[in-house]
């Protein structure tokens, strides 16, 4: 690994969040309600019962959080608008008091200096398309196209940076595979539809884009390397399909407009191949790619259909509080497959981040938490280790801004540099924090030490 110089001039030097992970008040000034606060329902579905309707109360108090994001000294914020607030029905009439809510912040973070970066979806899918079909419905690509279009049209001119979709990958998975996210679907079938028509999807927010915008637009993926558990052909094999499945299903789409080559034999009968107009829909030329990178895994031939692959856990020491591997290594591997496979593209760590069980400050209002430092630093060093191996990587951003609902999880992992305390909602900068804050103001050379 490198030692870490300074960053390039123009980095940009973020945190990020999501909308149902913060905002709270779901129903606020006419919004529909979306998959999530619905699922949150379900009882059983999320830890301790938890649900999005406080979160950091961020709809509220979003001009304390970006007095926050300036006490950071972020040059870039990237945050996911709530599609159920804009169109509370999914689509048909719009709600300007959606629209206003993140028109207010855009300005707020403009006239702070910082440089908004606004996801589409970042899996709050409005409840009344669901009750269509949701992501299984070929039609879902059509009303997606409109509410970004509506978007573009409103927040086009301030907003530069446009993220599609965040982590399509558990989108399809986790909902409609595992039936651990939203809207908590257990069908193979269901996934292979929701893959295409999220990827359509995406093609058709950036043909929108084109016609409406100016700035740049990308998609997030998340990636995380693969290691088989082992020689034995069943353990490689096991590790190849989950590399396909998990790292390449929506990336090389984006890039080739065709699925990877295997996906098929693993999604079985109801997979189809692109039709060539679907094909150019969906490898609509980007500007950017956002990487989310956690975690290496290590795989193992496993039971459960359709990949048949299990993570081994790694050594508790070794990990985050989700038990997910700390690996600093293999964020400088994907960063530079991402190039190798499709080219010399602008990329974004769009995520990086852990989860750790945090002491509440003490009586000096400090909350300690060297091992998120820790694990923020030598992530920032595999980050300039990728510039050095000739990786276009523009801009890093922490996940999280704040501690928030962490999907299944609710309130019980904290991923932030600000604290939250959920009983009164007041703010605290952690350690990780002031470390990042530091970061920032010495342009990267503050995580050589
Ligand atoms: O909290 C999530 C986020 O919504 C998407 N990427 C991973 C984070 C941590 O699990």
């Amino acid at each position: 690994m490198s030692d870490l110089a300074r960053f390039p001039d123009g980095f940009l030097w973020g945190a990020a969040t999501s909308a149902y992970q913060i905002e709270g008040s779901p129903l606020a000034d006419g919004a529909g309600p979306n998959i999530w606060h619905r699922f949150s329902r379900r009882k059983g579905a999320i830890d301790h019962g938890d649900t999005g309707d406080a979160a950091c109360d961020h709809y509220r108090r979003w001009a304390e959080d970006v007095r926050w994001m300036r006490e950071l000294g972020l040059s870039a914020y990237r945050f996911s608008i709530a599609w159920a607030r804009v169109f509370p029905e999914g689509r048909g009439a719009l709600n300007w008091k959606g629209v206003d809510f993140y028109a207010r912040l855009v300005d707020r973070l403009l006239e702070s200096g910082i440089t908004p970066a606004a996801t589409l979806y970042h899996w709050d899918l409005p409840a009344a398309l669901d009750d269509r079909g949701g992501w299984t419905n070929p039609d879902v690509a059509g009303w997606f196209q409109d509410y970004a279009r509506t978007m573009f049209e409103r927040l086009g001119d301030r907003v530069p940076m446009w993220a599609t979709l965040n982590e399509p990958v558990l989108v399809s998975d986790a909902g409609y595979v595992k039936g651990v996210h939203a809207p908590g679907h257990r069908s193979v079938r269901e996934a292979t539809a929701v893959a295409r028509h999220l990827l359509l999807a995406h093609g058709a927010a950036v043909e929108a884009f084109r016609a409406t915008a100016k700035g740049a637009i990308g998609i997030v993926v998340n990636l995380e390397p693969r290691e088989p558990a082992s020689d034995a052909n069943r353990d490689v094999e096991a590790s190849r399909r989950a590399d396909l499945y998990f790292n390449r299903q929506y990336l090389e789409p984006v890039f080739t407009g065709r699925w990877p080559e295997g996906l098929g034999a693993i999604l079985g009968e109801s997979f189809r191949d692109f039709t060539p107009a679907e094909s150019a829909r969906v490898a609509a030329p980007i500007d950017w790619v956002g990487v989310n990178y956690y975690a290496r895994r290590v795989t193992r031939a496993g039971p459960d259909p359709p990949l048949h692959a299990d993570d081994v856990p790694p050594d508790a020491e070794k990990a985050t509080d989700l038990g997910w591997e700390i690996h600093p290594e293999g964020l400088t591997r994907v960063l530079v497959e991402v190039t190798e496979r499709h080219g010399k593209i602008p990329l974004y760590v769009t995520e990086n981040g852990a989860a750790f069980d945090d002491p509440p400050p003490n009586r000096l209002g400090v909350v300690a938490d060297p091992r998120r430092a820790a694990y923020l630093r030598d992530h920032l060093r595999a980050a300039r280790a990728a510039l050095d191996r000739g990786v276009d990587l523009r801009g890093y951003f922490v996940w999280s801004l704040l501690d928030n609902f962490e999907w299944q999880k609710g309130y019980s992992q904290r991923f932030g540099l600000i604290r939250v305390d959920f009983a009164t909602q007041e703010r605290v900068m952690k350690e990780s924090g002031r470390f990042y804050r530091d970061v920032i103001a010495s342009q990267g050379a503050a995580a050589r030490d």
